[in-house]
């Protein structure tokens, strides 16, 4: 697996603005099963260049098309349109923190039917399928490209947009506590402030707010958790697995299990941990973390996702048992 090297030049930044400014519809697109900084950076663009007077409609290629439960306070909501629902022509399309161009779900078409695609992203594991590209892997957070695109095109960052980019940022930089974050990352979370947002709003919102149905599930998968230690070379490897229906029996959608990894990358024994979480359609998502030895966002681009390096997700139609075993395999043969 090559990574993405090229960070975006001047020029690149200038030629994206120009190709924004000089369209009269735009598609946004945020990849599947999206998260904070996806649809946050996919919102604010559309809000900016909505408020410049360019048609924008934003979507994500997820069926059925749902907003995960802890997204659904971003402003901009009026934006989005479900991906069966997009049609028409577009000038451009922008993807926004999308590596691989299947993580468009079944938006793959309207992208690629699009005059110029646009690709604003911040993985490493980006493969290259746009014709412009703000691809830089240094980023924190896509949300940070998409704050400098703005101020490329000259649109003035509102609470509403700040807010959009405040989640994106505060997620991928798990809460400003991971190694992706420099003194830049706080100082363009103090301008995000200084242009008026709730921060407490956005963080309940984001890492708080649940039922308690939410946290017995959680607990649940977390307490039968398993542990090999003799896996990724001995380095250990920590999973656990939360089946659709065991799901649906406590009322709750994926996107509550996000908390799931979340806790279990806190733990000290191993290198990397795994959740494998089935959608309502009995496809798996496969969520991993590490604690940086391994490149878990490689191993997972190798199995069809993507990610960086403390973070990767893919997702597949195989048994759970089919899956651990190919992705230890994967895992084992890493440096
Ligand atoms: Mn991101």
């Amino acid at each position: 697996m090559t990574a993405w090297t090229l960070a975006p030049t001047a020029s690149d930044w200038a030629d994206a603005a120009a190709l924004l400014l000089s369209a009269r519809r735009v598609l946004l697109l945020a990849h599947v099963a999206p998260d904070a900084d996806a649809v946050g950076s996919a919102l604010a663009l559309g809000l900016g260049l909505k408020g410049h007077g360019i048609e924008v409609v934003v979507s994500f290629g997820d069926e059925p098309f749902v907003l995960p439960a802890n997204l659904t306070f971003l402003p901009g909501q009026e934006l989005l349109l479900p991906a069966a629902k997009v049609t028409g022509e577009f000038d451009v399309a922008v993807t926004l923190d999308v590596s691989a161009i299947a993580r468009l779900g079944n938006l793959v078409e309207s992208a690629q039917s699009a005059a110029k695609l646009l690709v604003v992203d911040h993985h490493r594991t980006y493969t290259g399928f746009g014709d412009v590209h703000l691809v830089d892997t240094t980023a924190p957070a896509t949300a940070v490209l998409v704050i400098r695109l703005l101020d490329e095109c000259g649109l003035v960052l509102t609470p509403a947009i700040a807010t959009c980019l405040y989640a994106g940022l505060l997620t991928d930089t798990g809460s400003f506590r991971y190694a992706n974050v420099d003194a830049d990352t706080h100082v363009i979370a103090a301008r995000l402030h200084s242009v008026g947002i709730d921060h407490v709003h956005v963080g309940r919102s984001l890492y708080e707010d649940q039922p308690f149905a939410a946290m017995r599930l959680q607990g649940e998968a977390m307490s039968r958790t398993l542990v090999d230690f003799a896996a990724v070379s001995g380095r250990g490897m920590a999973w656990t697995i939360v089946t659709k229906s065991e799901r649906l029996a406590s009322g709750q959608s994926i996107d509550v299990l996000e908390r799931v990894i979340d806790g279990l990358r806190t733990s000290v024994e191993v290198e990397v941990v795994v959740v494998f979480k089935e959608d309502d359609t009995g496809q798996w998502r496969v969520s991993t973390r590490s604690k940086g030895q391994v490149d878990v966002g490689s191993v997972c681009q190798a199995l069809g996702g993507g990610g960086h390096l403390y973070a990767g997700g893919f997702e597949s139609h195989d048994s759970p048992e089919v899956i651990l075993a190919t992705l230890r395999d994967v895992l084992a043969a890493q440096p």
